[in-house]
């Protein structure tokens, strides 16, 4: 029997199961661009070019290894816009009955692709912890937290492991990864290519395509195959994991990448491995090249929380997307796509989110996702936002950063506090506040940092809930403690900031 073998855009690992389980001889590698993966959201122009000149490149890839790839361009004129609708005329051309696919990234797609008439899809391994697995974890549980779940990964693949025990005798340096950023000429830069023919026929079409999605085209950088994909990595080891740890929460406005290592774009289209990434970094730990809170810290990324929040998107089925145990209901403000309001950490991570179609973890954390929590946004069109705007957006790693760890909106399941912070933490982690129309040391007045008025608003609005919080209840003390004349000045300037963003 002849099979069809789906290849989807973010499934770009030679060794994925669809294709171990093929037939080299016999079967048909199918991969297509459809509009409908284009459109589900309105993705950054970037990151469509990465997805589609990536899918690109893997399928003469596979063709140089003896596949039979047949390849569908969005500008074929017979493309029927959909997954569906490719895998059913590829039946036609090739004579086939029965696809052979990996699990897709997505309760969308799985629930869609497994009412195709034929079909086999093989569970998706080029994660260490399998959603079974994760399932039998987390049911045994009162409460669900990375840390633990982490310590089993260390043990399971024995990373940083000396015997039973952590190196260094702790699970966790992150005490010593809290410093503000130094000047940003001591900063390394990420790994830029420059387009082969294929991107540039990509970049092209995706210009004419796609007009109206957000986001900057050019220049566009990113590696577009596992080999530049490996050289971004091999250039992260060598000038940005040093002090990786240690400026891990910085933002600068001269620097938007500081020693992150930008990798989550090829981690998850498939063009590197977890674990052969996270041997590595121990190796540059082993030699003495790199220290332990840097090696741990990144580590702990991918081995723990890249792996954690897939296990509970998975574990919590599609409604996951719809929680909002915050009641949160305001619409998105217009600036998180124009980048126009006079805040300028959001102005600048809004900005730099057009332009790169990236943004490091504490920007997305601490600055838009900490805004959106303390006006009260609602927390499904944020994660729309987040899943359109980012290059290495996808659902299964996406919605649970956004609804768990960024917005509380799945009432404390991932995350075991609000990251609510007032401006003081931005002020004390960036330079945005020296370059900004408000005062982030004024609690009160026109001139106060919105996230100071937000935060006593945040607080004041939650407070019932937030007392029940061990990590939380000092702060309802304090607003507690106000008095009330300056609880109602509070009130009124946060409200009328809140009015002012329509
Ligand atoms: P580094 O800081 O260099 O970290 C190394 C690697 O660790 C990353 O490449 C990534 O694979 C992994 N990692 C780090 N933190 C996380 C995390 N919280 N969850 C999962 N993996 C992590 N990450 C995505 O890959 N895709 C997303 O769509 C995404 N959306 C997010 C939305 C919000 C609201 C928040 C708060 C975080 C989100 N993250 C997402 C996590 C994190 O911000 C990115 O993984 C990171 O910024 C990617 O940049 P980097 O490769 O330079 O990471
Ligand atoms: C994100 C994306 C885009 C923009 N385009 C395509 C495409 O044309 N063809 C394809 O197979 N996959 C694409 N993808 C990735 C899918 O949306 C992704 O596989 C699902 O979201 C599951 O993670
Ligand atoms: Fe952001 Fe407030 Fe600082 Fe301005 S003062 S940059 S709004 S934290």
């Amino acid at each position: 029997m002849k099979r069809i073998v789906l290849v989807l855009g973010d499934q770009l690992t030679p060794a994925l199961s669809s294709l171990r389980a093929a037939d080299r001889e016999n079967d048909v590698v199918l991969m297509a661009e459809v509009i409908a993966e284009a459109t589900y959201v309105r993705h950054h122009k970037k990151k469509i070019v990465l997805i589609l000149a990536a899918m690109r490149h893997f399928a003469a890839e596979l063709r140089m290894s003896g596949w039979r790839v047949d390849y569908v361009t969005l500008s074929d004129p017979a493309n029927s816009g959909s997954l569906h609708g490719e895998v059913m005329r590829a039946f036609v051309r090739h004579g086939a009955t029965h696809v052979l696919a990996t699990e897709p990234g997505e309760w969308r797609l799985m629930r869609e692709m497994a009412q195709w008439p034929s079909v086999t899809l093989l569970p998706d391994d080029r994660f260490l912890a399998d959603r079974h697995g994760f399932a039998s974890w987390a049911e045994n549980r009162r409460g669900l937290r990375m840390e633990h779940f982490y310590r089993l990964m260390r043990l399971k693949t024995g990373l940083l492991m000396e015997g039973d025990q952590p190196a260094g005798g702790r699970w966790n340096f992150d005490r010593d990864n809290r410093n503000p950023a130094p000047g940003a000429l001591a900063l390394p830069e990420p790994l830029r290519f420059e387009s082969d023919a294929i991107t540039r026929d990509v970049l092209e079409m995706v210009a004419t395509r796609f007009p109206d999605h957000f986001g900057e085209l050019n220049p566009f950088w990113f590696a577009v195959t596992r080999a530049g994909a490996e050289a971004a990595f091999a250039h992260f080891l060598r000038h940005g994991l040093r002090d990786f740890g240690r400026y891990q929460d910085a933002m600068l406005r001269g620097n938007r990448f500081l020693c992150h290592s930008v990798v989550s774009v090829y981690l998850n289209l498939g063009l590197l491995d977890p674990l052969t990434m996270c041997r590595a970094v121990e190796v540059e730990w082993r030699a003495g090249r790199v220290p332990l809170n840097s090696a741990e810290g990144f580590i702990r990324q991918v081995i723990g929380w890249r792996e954690f929040v897939r296990g509970i998107y998975w574990w919590c089925g599609p409604e996951y997307a719809l929680s909002n145990a915050l009641g949160a209901h305001r619409p998105l403000p217009a600036f998180y796509w124009s980048a126009d309001t006079h805040m300028t950490c959001v102005r600048a991570c809004v900005s730099q989110t057009r332009e790169e179609a990236y943004a490091h973890h504490i920007q997305r954390l601490m600055v838009t996702g900490n805004f959106a929590l303390l006006a009260g946004i609602d927390p499904h069109a944020l994660h729309e936002w987040y899943l359109a705007v980012y290059a290495d957006a996808f659902e299964w790693v996406e919605l649970p950063n956004t609804i768990g760890m960024s917005q509380f909106a799945d009432g404390g399941l991932l995350a075991s506090k609000p990251y609510a912070a007032s401006g003081a933490y931005i002020h004390r982690m960036s330079d945005y506040c020296e370059a900004c129309t408000y005062d982030v040391k004024a609690k009160e007045g026109p001139k106060a940092c919105p996230f100071n008025l937000l935060y006593w608003h945040f607080v004041a609005r939650h407070v019932d809930r937030l007392r029940g919080n061990p990590r939380m209840v000092q702060m309802v003390r304090t607003w507690e403690g106000f008095a009330p004349e300056k609880q109602a000045r509070l009130t009124r300037d946060a409200e009328r900031f809140l009015a002012s963003l329509g």
